[in-house]
């Protein structure tokens, strides 16, 4: 073989493998280029070398320098691929695209009841009301006896409750039955007696001005506007002169503030209205319901009823120890969900537990 045949032969293949170990675009295909040419066995370098024997003797230093300096630059070409694919964890063509539209990050949010849950805790709050909480499993003292309901009231009825225990009709009846709590109103008699109990002997208990918000329940069928749980925020302040007209300032307050024209839902202001019509509470008197105007599903306008409220009945303040000729209160209930309904005109409560992420990620 002549010497320019041979140093031929060795730059064409020093090109390839350049060539080869630049354009790996995995790790295998890297490993498969190496074998190809500096393969210990049937390597294509391999193979050249043999190919020098067979060179003219006296052009033979020549070849073999060339030789040693081309595998010199084909190992060197290896080892930096191979460097490259250890740095970048992948080879050159593998490289990150930025070009590649990045894929969306779904970002959570509050259920829209949550959110009319914190905001009306804002807004009796920003009014000097407290939140407090109260057990869910109530007994027969906190959720009828204390609130003047007595033994013979249908409210107390087993088909109305949910009574704990295999035999709700016997647990309703037993002395001391449990239950899960259906009205938020439980928890102004827990307030009251925990202020009475801190109370030093021969001193009055002092005012009492609280919130409450948190789950009822009831064995109500569901419907657009009724859910077997369902969520209530009770309101109670207990002081010296409260009247009838402090709670229809306040209620009308948080109204205006919720719905109003300074917040977000301004848009509700000009056909907001309020109804307060006479009704029948036995831990209130007098008693009154709390009605807004919506629209129904069918685009019907009438009052959605959104809660019951008046002033604390005297039985009840004596109950836990107020006297009633010394201070005077006035308390209130109100549905969350309706409440949640009317602001972003949901026309069925149902669609609220439903879990459908493409209905709740509207709110
Ligand atoms: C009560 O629960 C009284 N405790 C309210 C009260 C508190 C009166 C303090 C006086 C003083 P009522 O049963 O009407 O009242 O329920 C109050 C509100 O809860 C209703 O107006 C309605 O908005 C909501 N509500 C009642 N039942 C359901 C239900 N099944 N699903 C959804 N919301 C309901």
């Amino acid at each position: 073989m002549s010497l320019v045949e041979f140093l031929s032969s060795l730059d064409s293949l020093a090109e390839q493998a350049q060539a080869a170990f630049a354009s790996a675009s995995s790790a295998d295909a890297l490993e498969a280029a190496r074998v190809e040419f500096l393969g210990a066995k049937g390597g294509r370098l391999r193979k050249v070398q043999q190919g020098l024997g067979k060179v003219d003797k006296a052009d033979k230093p020549a070849a073999g320098k060339r030789f040693n300096e081309v595998k010199q630059l084909v190992e060197t070409a290896f080892a930096a691929a191979q460097e490259q694919a250890k740095d970048g964890g992948e080879t050159a063509s593998e490289a990150f695209d930025v070009s590649v539209p990045g894929e969306p990050v779904c970002i959570g949010r509050l259920h829209p009841i949550t959110q009319t849950i914190r905001e009306m805790k804002d807004i009796m709050g920003r009014l000097g009301f407290t939140a407090v909480e109260g057990p869910e499993i109530e007994d027969d003292w906190h959720n009828f006896e204390a609130l003047n309901i007595p033994l013979s009231h249908p409210a107390r009825d087993p088909l109305d409750n949910f009574y704990l225990g295999e035999a709700a009709s016997a647990a309703a009846e037993s002395d001391s039955p449990l239950l899960l709590r259906s009205q938020t109103s439980t928890v102004q008699i827990r307030v009251m007696e925990a202020c009475v109990a801190a109370t030093p002997a021969g001193e009055s208990p002092p005012p009492v001005r609280i919130i409450s918000l948190g789950r009822v329940y009831r064995p109500d069928t569901a419907d657009a506007t009724h859910y077997p749980m369902f969520h209530q925020i009770e309101g109670l302040l207990v002081d010296r002169g409260v009247t009838m007209a402090d709670l229809k300032s306040v209620l009308r307050l948080f109204f205006q503030s919720y719905f109003g024209s300074d917040g977000e839902k301004g848009e509700h202001t000009d056909d907001m209205h309020v109804r307060f019509r006479p009704s029948f509470f036995p831990f209130t008197e007098p008693s009154v319901e709390v009605d807004m105007n919506w629209t129904d599903g069918a685009g019907k306008t009438g009052w959605m009823e959104m809660g019951g409220a008046g002033m604390v009945d005297p039985n009840v303040l004596r109950a836990v120890g107020y006297d009633p000729e010394e201070v005077t209160g006035f308390a209130f209930g109100l549905g969350v969900e309706r409440i949640c309904m009317r602001q972003h005109g949901i026309t069925d409560i149902r669609d609220l537990y439903q879990n459908d992420v493409r209905f709740l990620s509207q709110f």
